[in-house]
């Protein structure tokens, strides 16, 4: 069964819902209503990786993240992810009861990642990215963008291992807009299975991304980027993906219970 993730965000300017929930009470009410619409595993990022996003202090994100996983431990134990590059916020959130470390640069960002995510001992998300956040999108260049960005995260989760992040806690995702023109993000869709064939559970992260608006004019603002959004998640269940991140859970669930009855009933 393919397992969904749903976003909260704690950011001031996300560009999927503009910030609309940094409040606690409203983060926690978004958490909360994701569970029951029946997200497996919650995302809770407090840094937005948009291009031009203000950077955040890691006692920003710590100062945003920790109340809300707390709020929501005291109420669920649904599997909890943590959206952040600095390793001082990995420790605090699994600290105060995250179970993943969602880092969108495969940790890398710091030397010291690998080894936290090690002593740790929690779930780490392996994402491909091209350049940094505020650039990526400037002039990303590929010669075959598949079998790098494979090769990438064969390598990222080798360093993972090496510094004694068990296999079975290790989830690769091939960065769906992180330094990728359209072009770019079409390929990986439609290679996903090279993806999955690295033998490690595969996070999909397709939802409302700038992507679905290029091929589509009408799909904006993001919000209205739902039906692309599952068109795109449904290709990566069929090659094998595990998880989908994705901000329309109800959505998601439906789509996979449809097409896991069609699954059945060949
Ligand atoms: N996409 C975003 C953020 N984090 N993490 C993973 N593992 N995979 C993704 O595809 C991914 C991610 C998108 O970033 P942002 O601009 O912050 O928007 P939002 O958090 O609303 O999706």
């Amino acid at each position: 069964m393919v397992k969904v993730m749903g976003v909260v965000n704690l950011t001031p300017d996300s560009f999927s819902d503009g910030g609309r929930l940094l409040a606690p009470e409203a983060a926690l009410a978004h958490a909360l209503a994701l569970i029951a619409q029946g997200a497996d595993i919650l995302d809770l990022g407090a840094e937005s990786t948009r291009p031009g996003a203000e950077p955040v202090t890691a006692s920003d994100e710590i100062a945003r993240l920790v109340p809300l996983i707390e709020a929501i431990r005291a109420t669920s134990s649904v599997t909890i992810s943590v959206d952040t590059m600095k390793p001082e916020v990995a420790r605090a959130a699994v600290a105060a009861g995250a179970d993943i470390w969602n880092d969108v640069t495969a940790l890398g960002f710091s030397g010291q990642a690998p080894a936290t995510a090690a002593k740790l001992g929690c779930g780490v998300v392996l994402m491909h990215m091209q350049g940094e956040p505020g650039t990526m999108q400037a002039d990303p260049r590929y010669e075959d963008v598949v079998a790098e960005v494979a090769a990438f995260l064969n390598v990222r989760s080798e360093v993972a291992m090496a510094a004694g992040v068990a296999r079975e806690k290790i989830w690769l995702d091939p960065g769906i807009g992180f330094g990728k023109r359209l072009e770019h993000n079409l390929a990986l869709l439609a290679h996903m299975d090279v993806l999955v064939a690295l033998g490690f559970p595969v996070l999909l992260g397709v939802s409302r991304k700038r992507f679905i608006a290029a091929l589509d004019p009408a799909a904006e603002p993001a919000e209205a980027r739902g039906p692309g959004s599952l068109a795109a998640a449904l290709a990566g269940v069929q090659a094998g993906v595990a998880v989908l991140r994705v901000h329309d859970v109800a959505e998601t669930v439906q789509a996979l219970k449809v097409w896991e009855a069609i699954s059945r009933a060949r």
